[in-house]
Parts: C-alpha cells; sequence; structure tokens
C-alpha cells in the first residue's frame, strides 16, 4: 500500500520546501518509504473533495488505505509510529522525542509564523516598526533557549529523529534572517539536517 500526499501544484516559497508537505516528504525519504503525490492548485484546495480530507482546505494531506490524515505533525508521527527510523525504541528517549516534536510545532513555530506574517502582511501598517521589534523578541526567546539545550549536540536528542525533523523544519523559515544566524549551533544543526540523503531526496521531490 503507497501512501498518497497531496502539495501545492505551485508552491508560494518558489521552490524553497517551506511548505508543510516537505515535513511528510522528508520523513516518508527517511524511513525509505515510497509514496504518490498529488498536486493540488488553490481553487482545488478549497473544494469540498479536499475539504474531505482537510477541514481547512490546506495541504499537506497523506491517504493510506483506510487512513486518512491532516496536519503535517500528525502525519509525521504516524510514519514514525509505523515505521523504524524516526523515534527512538526505548521508551525514555522516544517519549523525549515526542516532546520535541511538539515544541517544534506548539512552541516554536506559532512565533515563527508570527513573524513572517508580520513581514508579509503589516509591512504596510501604521504600527509595523512598533511591532517587528516585538514578535523578533519573541522568536529570539526561543531561538535563545533551543540553542542552550542543544549545545554542542549534533541533534536534540540523542540520534537524529521526528523531533529533529519538525524543529528543523521550523528553522527553515528563518534561513538568511539574522534570528538564527545569532546562534551558530543552530545553523549547523539545520545544515547537518539538509545534508541528509533523505533530506536531499525530499528536497529535490518537491522542486
Ligand atoms: N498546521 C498545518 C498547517 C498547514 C498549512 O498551513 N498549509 C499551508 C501550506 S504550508 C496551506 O495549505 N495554505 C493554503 C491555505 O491555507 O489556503 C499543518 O502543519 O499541516
Amino acid at each position: 500500500l503507497i501512501p498518497t500526499i497531496t502539495a501545492f501544484a505551485a508552491s508560494p516559497d518558489r521552490g524553497r520546501a517551506l511548505a508543510r508537505d516537505m515535513p511528510v516528504r522528508w520523513a516518508l525519504e527517511e524511513v525509505g518509504a515510497p509514496h504518490d503525490i498529488r498536486r493540488l492548485s488553490f481553487a482545488q484546495l478549497k473544494e469540498d473533495a479536499h475539504r474531505h480530507l482537510q477541514p481547512f482546505g490546506q495541504i499537506p494531506t497523506y491517504e493510506c488505505g483506510a487512513v486518512s490524515m491532516f496536519e503535517s505533525g500528525a502525519i509525521v508521527l504516524h510514519i514514525a509510529l509505523d515505521q523504524p527510523g524516526l523515534l527512538p525504541q526505548a521508551p525514555a528517549a522516544r517519549a523525549r522525542a515526542l516532546s520535541w516534536m511538539f515544541a517544534a510545532v506548539s512552541t516554536v513555530e506559532p512565533v515563527v509564523l508570527q513573524r513572517e506574517n508580520t513581514l508579509f502582511m503589516e509591512r504596510d501598517k501604521a504600527w509595523f516598526s512598533e511591532r517587528l521589534p516585538m514578535v523578533d523578541e519573541q522568536v529570539r526567546t526561543r531561538l535563545r533557549d533551543l540553542s542552550a539545550s542543544l549545545g554542542a549536540a549534533d541533534w536534540l536528542h540523542g540520534e537524529f529523529s521526528a523531533g529533529d525533523l519538525l524543529m528543523v523544519q521550523v528553522l527553515r523559515r528563518l534561513a538568511g534572517s539574522e534570528l538564527l544566524a545569532e546562534h551558530p549551533n543552530l545553523l549547523a544543526y539545520v545544515a547537518r539536517a539538509e545534508a541528509r540523503p533523505a533530506f536531499q531526496r525530499a528536497f529535490a521531490a518537491q522542486l
């Protein structure tokens, strides 16, 4: 049974692999699972046929037999539970990896997205010059703590896990920003993850 995932027919990031199909593609490559891609236009995202799979009319979705999923983090978790390679076997290490997965999507991603939205949608607003430093500071706080926690290690907890995959995918949204450059260990962490053959295959496929 080969899963099908959905992706943008034309991603607004112009090939930088920042859309949420990327963590799913990357996870599938890490575990060596073949998969099919269904590419959707923005109009198709909002049609009932797709909303049936993804209530918010977004990508990605994951369909495999009777399994139909949305939310990239949940899909990556499903893949990681289903096939070896993305979660440690030892219960304590596995629990830690789960914590990092949720830290990526619920503690780090929101502030990164808030900054992105401020930059893209509020640039011409009267409050922009006051708001940007505020949201930058919220990102800085998270990156400072993440950087301290990673320290000189290669990965967040032991071996590479789905926690690293989701965290790196969030940090990649800050590529080129001075915020990430303030932490050489986080820059190296992202580069280390991007050098993984599975990342490279997923990146090439989405491109
Ligand atoms: N939390 C969701 C976010 C999904 C999401 O924001 N998808 C974007 C692409 S990265 C999308 O489909 N945007 C089009 C839209 O919302 O109309 C997930 O991780 O799956």
